[in-house]
């Protein structure tokens, strides 16, 4: 099932029964492009936003893009995601990935396929950051390639 109505970048309700993609971001990822460049690449969010919705119009879909700090929202918007009929969820749940089984317990809860994305590698990182949750029940995972790692899984998600 498709969505018929979805809250877009420029804050218009699209009627177009276009698919829909919710690009969900974790804690402290509104502060992308400040620090850590050498990690995170110099990418601002709004940047990344940019990026999949020329991406993601060029293909008749659209995306909803968030961002919050609080773990209950990333939740609410996974239940929101499947009421709405989303095609996909992108997920970066941040340090979330690592700690959260109520994300995963969300994951699993939803038949909307979800697909966990990271800037970084996690994998060639600290200890602490090689458990992913997230994993446990996400379809794929596109890590490691900066920014390119949402674009990555946006493409996969745009061919369901
Ligand atoms: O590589 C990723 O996308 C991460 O999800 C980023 C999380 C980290 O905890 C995960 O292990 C991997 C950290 C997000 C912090 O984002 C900032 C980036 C630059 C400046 C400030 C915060």
């Amino acid at each position: 099932m498709c969505a018929t109505a979805a809250l877009t970048l420029s804050g218009e309700y699209t009627l177009a029964d276009q698919p829909v993609i919710f690009v969900l971001n974790g804690p402290n990822l509104n502060l992308l492009g400040t620090r850590e460049p050498e990690i995170y690449g110099t990418d601002t969010l709004d940047d990344i936003a940019g990026h999949l919705d020329d991406r993601a119009r060029a293909a008749g879909a659209v995306i909803d893009f968030r961002q919050s700090n609080h773990e209950g929202h990333l939740i609410d918007w996974l239940h929101e995601a499947q009421a709405v009929g989303a095609k996909a969820v992108l997920l970066n749940a941040a340090g979330y990935t690592h700690t959260s089984i109520a994300i995963l317990d969300a994951i699993k809860a939803i038949t909307v396929p979800v697909f966990e994305v990271h800037l970084s590698d996690p994998h060639q990182r600290e200890n602490f950051r090689h458990l992913s949750y997230v994993g446990m029940a996400a379809k794929a995972i596109f890590a490691g390639h900066g920014a390119k790692s949402y674009e990555l899984a946006l493409d996969v998600a745009l061919q369901l």
